[in-house]
Parts: structure tokens; C-alpha cells; sequence
């Protein structure tokens, strides 16, 4: 089956599932409001939308934290919140910690309609909630082909071998403990699925960020290079120009990797995750680590490397994840993720309270390296200025930009144009679709609208 299924018709989850904070405003989706809200003088600039949910929830929040006496009530004594006078939980009380119940909300989503079974399924990372460039791990995007597995990390093996004899002088089975004795590194990179965003090909402008853009995330990845593992086992580098990775599910996950990247340096066999060990969902107890290339070829439940002297065509690089062109042939082996941006607030499914300054922010991320600049639009890219690009910017990496905006209560197109140190520049659809044609599903780097709109509405829309 593909990576998508048919058309969603319907992305809202269950409306109990929605839970209303007392100091955010939370639409019908879930989606975080870009406002939180301010003084109680201010609500008077509250849209009449949120107007009854802000009322409770603003008094709410007055009766907890503010220190004056009760009207009517004893002035030497003050209304202080039971937090202030109580004794809180003890240390440990969650040997593993949880956030707030009041960010509840925060959920990675299945799209519902979008594939026939939750395990040959993805699950979208809320990029709207997120600050920064680290993705938390229980929140990382998730794109199985045939469910996910805890694997018993005492039983799990690695079989280095090459696909004749003369390729690996020393073919090798390694336990998990001996790969963990090797010298290793630490890297955030980000993991995008090819089909990231393959859904705006047709037009179907799903309605947040979280859908259009949320098969990313980004981690600190730590592994040994898989460059060491290979001159263990004596590899005959000048033949063997690629490796295959293959997975320990069910879904027969191989993929080939050009022996370049390998020497590089940056091909992992990674097993930490944002400094613990590789969630289940995400590959436990082993994955590739294939920094700039499309989520398929970070191989989980990694179990076997064999060396080979051509690319090996498996399922997944000849019939899935491949480009059909306007020319009528298929782009194959398409790997490296190409230079993009998002805006991620304002965007779609938020609201915007009330005119005035926001802090624009969105993610840029390149495939290639480095992102060197980011433009931001908000006329529907007749004018750009820069925006302010947030240390720490790393190679194949997540970049966090931000940008002043004073909305004037009129309608915007907010866009974000990114540029690699490649001097790439991310195109517009008209620039994508000329050399791609239209059939595309995967690989869409294209850049992204969203119309604010005067009722301060954010929807997803597409200007050809
Ligand atoms: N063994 C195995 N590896 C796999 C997959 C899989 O189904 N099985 N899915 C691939 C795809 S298509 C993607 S996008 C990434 C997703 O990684 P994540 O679930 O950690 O986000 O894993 C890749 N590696
Ligand atoms: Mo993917």
C-alpha cells in the first residue's frame, strides 16, 4: 500500500478528547490559539467565538493565582492559591515524568480515513506546539508498514555481511552490547518521511500543520558511524559501493545506501534518542541514522548490513517512494529531502485574537546542509524580509526562524521561503510543478500558505 490512501474528509478527533486549559485557548481541533490570554481588561478584544470559552477560563485562572482578599472578605487575609500554601507532590511520584495535564492536547494524531489499518499507518507530530528544534520523543512523528515492536534488546543481532564473499572479509554478527562498546557521537538531525506533505500534490490542503507538515521531526541521534563497523568487518571499499539496511519487522524495509555516505562519517547505527534509548515506535533497540535523506532509508529494528557492488531496486525504491514525471517515467532512488520551511504559527487552525504583534515562527530544514536564510512573506510573496534564523543552525538539522509581524486585521498570506547553503531556494508550486508535473505523491518541498483571515482565522490555502 502507498503512504497515502484516500482523500480526509474528516481529521477532527473526537470532541472528547479536546480539553480546555485555563491559561490557553484551544479550538475544536486541539490546536493551540497564538494568544494566551492577558490581563481579564483585555478580553473585551476577544472574538465573540472564544468569548464564552474565555469567560469561564479567564475566571478560573483569576481565582486560582490572584493574592487579594475575596470582595466582601476579611482584608488581612489574602485569597492565596492552595499551590502557595500547600504541600506539593513528592519527589519520584512519576518514576518517568509526564508533562502537564494541562497540555493533554498536545498529541502526535492519526489522520482518520488515511489508511486502511493503524499499522501500516503515520501518526503527525503537533509541529504547531512545539518550540525550538527538538522534537520530545513521545511526541516523534510515527510511519510504520507493518506496526511497531518492543524488541528485546538481550536477543536482538546485527549481521554484517557482503553479497559475495570477497566484499566483507569478515562477515559479523554483533550483540547489542558490542555495538555499544564502540566509540560513538551525537548529532541532531531531522527524519522526514518522503511523503511529508504529499497530500497539497492534490490540492486537498488538509487544515493544520500538524497534517500538511507534521511526518518530520528532529532528534539528537547518538550511534557508532557505521563507516567503523564496516573497516571491522574488512570491507572492500572499492567494489563495494553500496550497502543494504534491513529491518527486523515484519515489512521487509530494505534500502540501499551509496557507500559515499557511509564514508562520510554520518551514517549511524544509532540506538539513543534525545539522550535515552530509541523509543520502541522509533526503532528500539537499533535504526540507521541517514542524515538528509527521506525517513525510509533510517531503517528501525536494524538487523542486517550486507555489502554490495550495485544498488539493489527492493520494493521500496522501485515501486514505492519513487516520483512518476510529467514525462511519463518514474524518478527512482529520489533520496536526498530537498530545502524547506513551514510557518508553524500563525498557522492553519489557529486564531488570532486580535490585531497587533505576533512572533512569526516556522522550522527550515535542508537535506544538503545547512540552512543559510529564511524570507518571510506575509502578502502572498509580492514582498520578503528576512527572518532572524535561532542558533543552533546545524547541518541536516532542523532550524528554528522567528520574525516581528504587526497584524493590521486584514487578511494575509503568510509564507516562508528557505535557502541552503547550497544557494538552493525553496520553490513555489508554479516552480515545483514545472519540472515535477502534477502526479506526484512524495517529495513536495514546495512553499506553504497560509491565509489569515479578518476574523483572525488561519486556513491552509495554495496560490499557483
Ligand atoms: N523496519 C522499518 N523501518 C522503517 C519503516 C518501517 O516500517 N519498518 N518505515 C520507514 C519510513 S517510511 C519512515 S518515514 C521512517 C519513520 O520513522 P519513525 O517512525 O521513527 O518516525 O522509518 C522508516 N524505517
Ligand atoms: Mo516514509
Amino acid at each position: 500500500m502507498s503512504d497515502w490512501g484516500p482523500a480526509v474528509t474528516d481529521i477532527r478527533e473526537p470532541a472528547g478528547r479536546v480539553r480546555k486549559a485555563p491559561e490557553h485557548f484551544l479550538d475544536a481541533d486541539g490546536v493551540r490559539t497564538v494568544f494566551r490570554e492577558g490581563k481579564a481588561g483585555r478580553r473585551d478584544f476577544i472574538r465573540s467565538a472564544f468569548a464564552a470559552a474565555a469567560a469561564t477560563a479567564a475566571g478560573a485562572a483569576a481565582a486560582q493565582s490572584n493574592p487579594v482578599p475575596p470582595e466582601g472578605g476579611d482584608p488581612h487575609i489574602l485569597n492565596l492559591p492552595p499551590h502557595s500554601t500547600g504541600l506539593g507532590q513528592p519527589v519520584a511520584t512519576d518514576g518517568y515524568g509526564k508533562p502537564s495535564k494541562y497540555e493533554a492536547n498536545v498529541q502526535r494524531r492519526m489522520s482518520p480515513g488515511l489508511t486502511q489499518t493503524n499499522q501500516a499507518s503515520v501518526s503527525f507530530a503537533p509541529l504547531q506546539s512545539l518550540f525550538g528544534i527538538v522534537t520530545p520523543s513521545g511526541l516523534h512523528f510515527e510511519r510504520h508498514h507493518q506496526g511497531w515492536w518492543d524488541v528485546d534488546p538481550s536477543k536482538h543481532r546485527l549481521m554484517v555481511n557482503g553479497s559475495d564473499d570477497k566484499l566483507v572479509k569478515k562477515p559479523t554478527v554483533f550483540t547489542l552490547d558490542e555495538v555499544m562498546r564502540l566509540p560513538s557521537v551525537s548529532r541532531f538531525h531531522f527524519i522526514e518521511c518522503g511523503a511529508n506533505t504529499g497530500m497539497e500534490w492534490g490540492n486537498v490542503a488538509v487544515p493544520t500543520c500538524q497534517y500538511s507538515h507534521g511526518m518530520i521531526s528532529c532528534s539528537e541521534f547518538t550511534g557508532v558511524p557505521l563507516k567503523i563497523v564496516l573497516d571491522m568487518c574488512g570491507v572492500d571499499y572499492k567494489r563495494g559501493r553500496y550497502v543494504l539496511a534491513e529491518g527486523a519487522d515484519g515489512s521487509s524495509m530494505t534500502r540501499t545506501i551509496p557507500m559515499e555516505m557511509v564514508e562520510s562519517g554520518e551514517v549511524l547505527l544509532a540506538y539513543g534518542q534525545n539522550g535515552e534509548m530509541l523509543r520502541p515506535e522509533n526503532g528500539y533497540p537499533l535504526r540507521l541514522v541517514v542524515p538528509g535523506v527521506q525517513g525510509v532509508s533510517w531503517v528501525k529494528y536494524l538487523r542486517r548490513i550486507e555489502v554490495g557492488d550495485q544498488p539493489y531496486a527492493t520494493k521500496d525504491e522501485t515501486i514505492h517512494y519513487v516520483d512518476l514525471m510529467p514525462d511519463g517515467l518514474h524518478r527512482q532512488y529520489a533520496s536526498i529531502q530537498e530545502c524547506k520551511s513551514v510557518v508553524t504559527t500563525p498557522s492553519g487552525g489557529q486564531v488570532l485574537l486580535d490585531k497587533g504583534f505576533y512572533n512569526i515562527s516556522g522550522l527550515a530544514w535542508s537535506g544538503r546542509g545547512k540552512i543559510k536564510r529564511v524570507d518571510v512573506s506575509v502578502d502572498g510573496g509580492r514582498n520578503w524580509r528576512s527572518a532572524r534564523l535561532e542558533t543552533p543552525v546545524l547541518s541536516k538539522c532542523l532550524t528554528r526562524f522567528n520574525l516581528d509581524w504587526v497584524w493590521d486585521g486584514k487578511p494575509a498570506l503568510i509564507q516562508s521561503r528557505a535557502m541552503d547553503d547550497t544557494g538552493y531556494v525553496q520553490p513555489t508550486y508554479r516552480q515545483l510543478r514545472d519540472v515535477r508535473g502534477s502526479r506526484s505523491i512524495y517529495h513536495n518541498n514546495s512553499i506553504q500558505t497560509w491565509l489569515v483571515q479578518e476574523s483572525g482565522e488561519v486556513k491552509n490555502v495554495q496560490l499557483s
